[in-house]
């Protein structure tokens, strides 16, 4: 039976989170509203919750296959997708692979500067404080997360860059930098939450450099509703395409189910994702 939703538990900015009958799940409402600069720029880009509820969908039950535990489950419909409960840890964690935004004006370094290392930073999640940045101690000394808790969050960060980087890379993207939210689930497993959209990513057309990301929003480029549907247009179109990826120590066990006769993973996974026209 198709889970309905009940009660409104949670409304942030570009989503609604609601309760439905089973208490360890939520049906998350992905809204077109756009907010930029903590809040203090507001809009709307017409359905840009189509866009990243699809994109997000897609994204995750790929990155589950690859053997990154996250809270997506299922696509209801166009706007909804059912997920497990989680309590978010405050902590957000930004993957930067080229200078951009606030780092680039932080450190007075031209966009696009390919940082190598990649770099890794993370802030707490507070719209009240405006997200000020923490490292580890300050995230233990304030409670709100453990050293284990962290070090698991960055090394699912490195593998996410990793296989983003490949998979927006076979759709014709480069990732600039995205953020990521984790949260700990009934059983007590960190598992990756919130969305991985162009919201949530800086995403440069490979060939021409042209900014397909909430970068136009932020800065009244135009074309932003454009610039969206062309994203999912391009994973779509690339859906299944073989990606170039490093190998993972970590995550053989799970390449190994992927790669064997048991190919329940793969049917779990193309069962999940959206098709053309849904
Ligand atoms: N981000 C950070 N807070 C909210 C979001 N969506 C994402 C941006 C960008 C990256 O984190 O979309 O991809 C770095 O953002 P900034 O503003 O620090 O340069």
């Amino acid at each position: 039976m198709r889970p309905e939703p009940r009660e409104l538990l949670y409304e942030g900015k570009a989503k609604q989170v609601f309760a439905c009958d089973d208490a360890d799940l939520v049906i998350v409402r992905y809204k077109d509203d756009a907010t930029a600069f903590n809040a203090q720029k507001r809009g709307s880009v017409a359905e840009k919750g189509v866009v990243n509820n699809a994109v997000a969908a897609m994204l995750y039950a790929e990155l589950e296959a690859y053997g990154v535990p996250t809270h997506f489950l299922e696509q209801l419909s166009a706007r909804e997708q059912l997920v497990r409960r989680l309590t978010i840890v405050p902590v957000e964690v930004i993957v930067r692979n080229r200078a951009a935004g606030t780092f680039s004006s932080r450190y007075a370094v031209e966009e696009g500067f390919l940082l190598d290392p990649t770099v890794i930073e993370w802030c707490y999640k507070s719209d009240a404080l405006g997200d000020p940045p923490l490292n580890t101690a300050t995230a233990v000394a304030l409670g709100l997360a453990d050293e284990a808790q962290l070090e698991a969050m960055f090394d699912h960060a490195a593998d996410i860059n990793d296989y983003l980087s490949a998979r927006f890379g076979v759709a014709g993207l480069e990732l600039i930098d995205f953020k990521l939210e984790f949260g700990i689930d009934a059983a007590g497993e960190l598992r990756l939450a919130d969305e991985i959209s162009p919201d949530t990513c800086r995403l440069w057309d490979l060939e021409s450099g042209e900014r397909l990301d909430k970068d136009r929003f932020r800065r009244d480029l135009g074309g932003v509703e454009e610039a969206y549907q062309e994203v999912w247009r391009r994973l779509r179109e690339s859906q299944g395409r073989p990606l170039d990826l490093p190998e993972h120590d970590d995550f053989e066990h799970e390449h190994e189910r992927l790669d064997g006769e048991d190919s329940e993973g793969l049917d779990a996974l193309d069962a999940a994702l959206p098709r053309p026209g849904d």
